[in-house]
């Protein structure tokens, strides 16, 4: 059995579609950085090949994770694809299997790079779907890959896909259908149900703005929104933006833990190295990207948490 675990957004997606045409038969699971252990943990056999796409590598589990993949790479085939900034104190290439690591691109090319020989080459139009869906299209393969299209479809496309599974979070069932349409080369917008997903999605992130305008929290350098009626990572954006701080951040409340998206336009801030640097010493488990990043806080932590950033941006600017 041949499996492609993937991360759930517009990048995820498009490398799992990507993987899928190359390799023509897989079974699609979708997880996350906390949940990859467990995931691979629970679900893959002996002998089977695994692909990951699109998932960083928490340092929480990092022992047991590279401990999974010797053993999955010693019976059957293993490829680990990302973008992510790599866990602290981890060579890339420590790791067992095929790794391909590069955080200058996004995993959809990467993906689309690693398998091109078994590709056509409009399929990188698929992989620029994901380089937009990550804000990661200025780069020199998905300029290159623009040229061969006209810019405006490949825009909309990428917006119908994002809006699209923005509004279908946990549909794990649908985005495997997703995954399966675009691995044929077939629009975004051809697939009915993604296009009035995105549709609704758009209103209601409209909605969101205005709702977030009234209920936002501006502790330093950091403002804040708990439980907005959309996307975190959209709320992240836009409460920064709306603050005009140089972090935002919004969050979910779950039982006892926070969820949260966090996103910074100051060139000086890398919340990645934050959130990690954060990770070993307090209850906060966090990562991501240098302008972009996740983590998840315990409630009661959450002020400390903020008053932590701040402390952070002070000392760093
Ligand atoms: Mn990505």
């Amino acid at each position: 059995m041949r499996w492609i675990f993937a991360h759930g957004d517009g990048d995820g997606v498009t490398s799992a579609a990507l993987a899928l045409a190359a390799v023509g038969e897989a079974e699609i699971f979708f997880t996350h950085p906390h949940g990859l252990y467990g995931d691979l943990r629970d679900n893959v056999k002996p002998g089977d090949d695994v692909i990951i796409v699109d998932i960083a590598l928490n340092e929480s589990h990092l022992e047991s994770l590279i401990d999974i993949f010797s053993s999955i790479s010693g019976k059957g085939e293993f490829i680990y694809i990302d973008h992510h900034p790599e866990p602290i104190g981890l060579g890339m290439d420590e790791l067992p299997g095929i790794v391909v690591h590069d955080i200058s691109a996004c995993a959809a090319e990467l993906t689309f790079r690693f398998f091109e020989d078994k590709l056509p080459w409009e399929y990188n139009r698929v992989a620029l779907y994901g380089a937009i869906a990550d804000y990661m299209a200025d780069t020199p393969f998905a300029r290159r890959a623009l040229e061969d299209w006209d810019m405006r479809l490949i825009y909309f496309e990428a917006g119908v896909l994002s809006q699209g599974l923005e509004g279908s979070r946990k549909m794990y069932d649908f985005k495997r259908h997703v995954v399966k349409h675009l691995s044929e080369n077939r629009l975004p917008s051809a697939l009915s149900e993604l296009l009035v997903r995105a549709l609704i999605e758009s209103v209601s992130e409209e909605e969101m703005i205005q709702e977030i305008k009234k209920s936002l929290k501006v502790k330093g350098n950091v403002a804040y929104v708990l439980n907005p009626s959309g996307s975190v990572s959209r709320a992240a954006t836009y409460v920064r933006a709306l603050a005009k701080t140089r972090i935002g951040l919004a969050g979910e409340v779950r039982k006892d833990t926070i969820i949260m998206s966090l996103r910074t336009n100051d060139e000086k801030i890398d919340l990645n190295l934050m959130l990690r640097e954060l990770s070993k010493e307090t209850p906060v488990e966090g990562g991501g990207h240098k302008r972009a990043a996740g983590a998840r806080v315990p409630v009661k932590y959450f002020e400390e948490f903020i008053d932590r950033l701040n402390e952070e941006v002070l000392r760093i600017t």
